[in-house]
């Protein structure tokens, strides 16, 4: 008989309904930015790994977009299927809700949970904005009945309350196993993708409610000469309109988001940084399955 490695390592998924703080957690529990947050709905749109390892853990962590019920719009389809998806592929699942109540799109990831057959844990995020903690026990009593988790942990991504706790009962649900990645891989996206993903944070971020669903980013250009980088992008949005609110007054936005994006990516990859973007129009991409898929809105990819 082979005798099992000593150290651990899987895939973990981190799924839920939009906005509940999927991926704040997964920069939580990986220590470093990766995931782009924000406060609006729909944010991530890929699914994404972090990765961590200790000295006899690695943990793969796997973002993925909110599941959501509402499913007539192309792209809301492509999020579903993304998050759906990951869920038959992993070792362990992260189930996460938010600790001021129980949804109907909370539900539906429950309905589809119920199909997968890795275990699942049960965060219940953002304890810190309860000011009442005793509120917080009808809803574990409830959750308890909903399915058979095999944990149900209270916690806070933005605060890093219980994230050990998390970590260490994911750490006994793995599998025994040689490492999958090198331990110093901390995801399997380019850093392309992820410099595109940050200059789409920023744009959600700064830009109305409506905005953040019709704007992707793509980079044409990404050089590094000299000790400079220089990425060059194009905002895709959806109608005229759209492309005057994203240049701004003057260019006085699109500067804003230039600056920001520059910034992050200095920071996080030590380089100086040149960014240039331009604004273009493509009627009706995101709910368009071929557009999507020419703009990187693929399952593989
Ligand atoms: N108060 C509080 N806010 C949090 C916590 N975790 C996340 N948030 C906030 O919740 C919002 C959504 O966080 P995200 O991490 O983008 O949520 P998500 O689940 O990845 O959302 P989608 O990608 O749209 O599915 C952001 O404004 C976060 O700062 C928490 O523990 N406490
Ligand atoms: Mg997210």
């Amino acid at each position: 008989m082979t005798e099992l490695p000593a150290t651990r390592c899987g895939y973990i998924a981190l799924v839920g309904r939009p906005n509940v703080g999927k991926s704040t957690l997964l920069n939580r529990l990986i220590g470093q930015k990766l995931c782009i947050t924000s406060r609006k709905p729909q944010t991530t749109r890929h699914r994404i790994m972090g990765i961590k390892t200790t000295n006899d853990v690695q943990y793969v962590f796997v973002d993925t977009p909110g599941m959501h019920v509402d499913n007539k719009h192309a792209m809301n389809r492509y999020l579903n299927r993304a998050a759906t998806t990951t869920i038959l592929d992993v070792d362990v699942i992260v189930f996460v809700i938010e600790a001021g109540g129980w949804t109907k799109d909370d539900e539906l990831v429950l309905e589809k949970l119920k199909q997968a057959d890795a275990p699942v844990v049960l965060a219940v995020n953002k304890v810190d904005r309860l000011t009442n903690k005793e509120a917080l026990l009808p809803l574990l009593a409830d959750l308890n009945e909903k399915m058979s988790f095999k944990d149900i942990i209270p916690l806070s991504a933005t605060k890093g309350i219980n994230i050990d706790v998390l970590e260490q009962q994911l750490a006994t649900m793995l599998p025994h196993s040689e490492f999958f990645f090198a331990e110093d891989q901390i995801t399997d996206r380019s850093m392309r993708f992820v410099a595109a993903e940050l200059i789409r944070e920023k744009l959600i971020r700064r830009l109305g409610k409506e905005l953040p669903y019709a704007l992707t980013v793509e980079i044409e250009e990404y050089k590094q000469d000299d000790g400079v980088l220089t990425i060059g992008a194009v905002i895709w949005v959806e109608r005229p309109g759209q492309k005057a609110i994203v240049i701004g007054k003057g260019g006085a936005m699109l500067k804003e988001i230039g600056r920001q994006s520059r910034e992050e990516l200095e920071k996080m990859l030590e380089t100086k940084v040149f960014v240039r973007l331009w604004v273009k129009v493509r009627e009706g991409w995101s709910d368009d399955e071929r557009a999507l898929r020419s703009l990187g809105y693929s399952e593989d990819s």
